[in-house]
């Protein structure tokens, strides 16, 4: 059997975290069971701190947009190395709660960092190491703050304005319209047709590719 990479993508509040669970069922009902779950940033020792320090100011030292494109590269590194590749290299399958393209999305697009720049050190850190499938949950802005909001404190990059998640989510549609390996799922319906759209989605794409 072979083994991938899927990965989640979406706004803050698209349903990720609910996504993976029904990813992670769906794959246990094909006899996958031995899978790792990702968050990023995050997901070993230094990028967990790595994660504290990108989502939380540090009073008068405020954290500015390249840093924060640097810090999100080098959590991404140290995840890839020490988690990602080692488990596929022992067979198991990967589902990560966001990678690069939240960079291509939240950075490019939503900080309108230079996609040049992006492309270019994305190119030299993980060069052509990419997920298998990304399933990238659509959702308005304002719904996805809505959900979070209703739940728990928003961090920093939350506290940006609207125009930079309606800018984030643009880039998003922008690469996933030119990418076959990533499917836009509609997140604004109810749990259980999104849950139903992923159910068909992957166990259309596992009879492919299993
Ligand atoms: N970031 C970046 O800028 N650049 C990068 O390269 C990377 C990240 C990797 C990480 O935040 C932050 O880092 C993120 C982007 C940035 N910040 N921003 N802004 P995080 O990991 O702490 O959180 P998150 O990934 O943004 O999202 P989340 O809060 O974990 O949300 P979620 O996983 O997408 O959603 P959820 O927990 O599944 O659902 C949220 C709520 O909505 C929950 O109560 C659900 O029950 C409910 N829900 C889910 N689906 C539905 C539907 N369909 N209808 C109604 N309600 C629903």
């Amino acid at each position: 059997m072979k083994n991938y990479f899927i990965v989640v993508e979406g706004l803050d509040g698209s349903g990720k975290t609910t996504a993976i669970n029904t990813i992670t069922k769906i794959l246990n009902n094909n006899g996958i069971k031995d899978i790792i779950l990702t968050r990023e940033p995050g997901g070993t020792p230094i990028a967990e701190k790595l994660r504290k320090l990108i989502k939380y100011n540090i009073k008068g030292d405020e954290i500015t947009n390249k840093t924060e494109l640097l810090m999100l590269y080098a959590a991404r590194v140290q995840l890839i190395e020490k988690v990602i590749k080692p488990a596929l290299e022992k067979g198991k399958w990967v589902i990560g709660d966001r990678h690069d393209l939240s960079s291509q999305a939240y950075q490019s697009g939503g900080r309108n960092i230079n996609q040049k720049l992006i492309t270019y050190l994305s190119n030299m850190v993980i060069g052509k190491f990419k997920p298998t499938l990304t399933l990238y949950l659509d959702l308005p802005p304002k719904i996805g703050l809505k959900r979070i909001l209703s739940r728990r404190k928003i961090d920093r990059i939350e506290k940006e304005q609207l125009s930079f998640f309606v800018r984030t989510r643009a880039r998003y549609l922008e690469i996933a319209s030119t990418d076959s390996s990533i499917i836009t799922i509609d997140a604004n319906q109810n749990l259980k047709q999104v849950q139903h759209e992923i159910y068909k989605i992957l166990n259309q794409w596992l009879k492919i590719y299993k």
